[in-house]
């Protein structure tokens, strides 16, 4: 399905997996993963980032000051992997996998535009685990819109959503349980 948004290319498949077997994907994502807590240096100051992440590629990726150094692909990766490359019709060499442990995890604004991306990247998002609302503000008009990423979803961002539009998922009030997000990326 694709959502319509000015200046960006945002295809929406909700229910890209089961849920069964998005479920059982979780599960061993949980068993092979080995999610770190990076930190940020921010007002003088060394903080938590409020999520859980884990860094898988061919070499490592820095964003926002944090300097990720990649584990090897676990089996439960390349079969997600394997999945999404042929629903995006490209291939991916990394991906950023991150926990949110429950609505106090989030991301603030930001666009996925660091150089190794290249200039117009596929971002490939897929989720798991409970809901998120996916924020996304356009960057001139302010034109906001908000993307549920559901369980066993995939969201492709493509074209040049990056350079345009930001997004974030933000803190909620209610505790929706934990999820696992997943961005598949072809650094360059
Ligand atoms: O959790 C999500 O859905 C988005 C993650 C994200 O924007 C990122 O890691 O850059």
């Amino acid at each position: 399905m694709k959502i319509p948004a000015e200046n960006a290319i945002l295809d929406y498949f909700p229910n890209f997996i089961s849920l069964d077997q998005a479920r059982s994907l979780e599960k061993r994502l949980h068993e092979e993963v080995a999610f770190s807590q990076d930190q940020i240096s921010m007002y003088g100051k060394v903080l938590d980032i409020p999520r859980l992440q884990a860094w898988f590629g061919d070499g490592s990726y820095q964003y926002s000051g944090i300097m990720m150094n990649p584990q090897p692909w676990t089996p439960a990766l390349l079969e997600i992997k394997q999945l999404v490359e042929e629903k995006a019709n490209c291939q991916f060499n990394s991906a950023l996998v991150n926990l949110y442990r429950n609505h106090q995890d989030s991301v603030g604004w930001h666009s996925d535009d660091e150089k190794e991306l290249g200039v117009n990247p596929i971002i490939a998002s897929i989720s798991f685990g409970a809901k998120r609302m996916f924020k996304l503000k356009h960057k001139q008009t302010q034109a906001k819109l908000d993307v549920p990423l559901i369980e066993g979803s995939l969201l492709i961002m493509s074209g040049e959503t990056q350079h345009y539009w930001q997004h974030a998922v933000l803190k909620e009030k209610i505790n929706p349980g934990s999820r696992i997000n997943i961005t598949f990326r072809q650094l360059v």
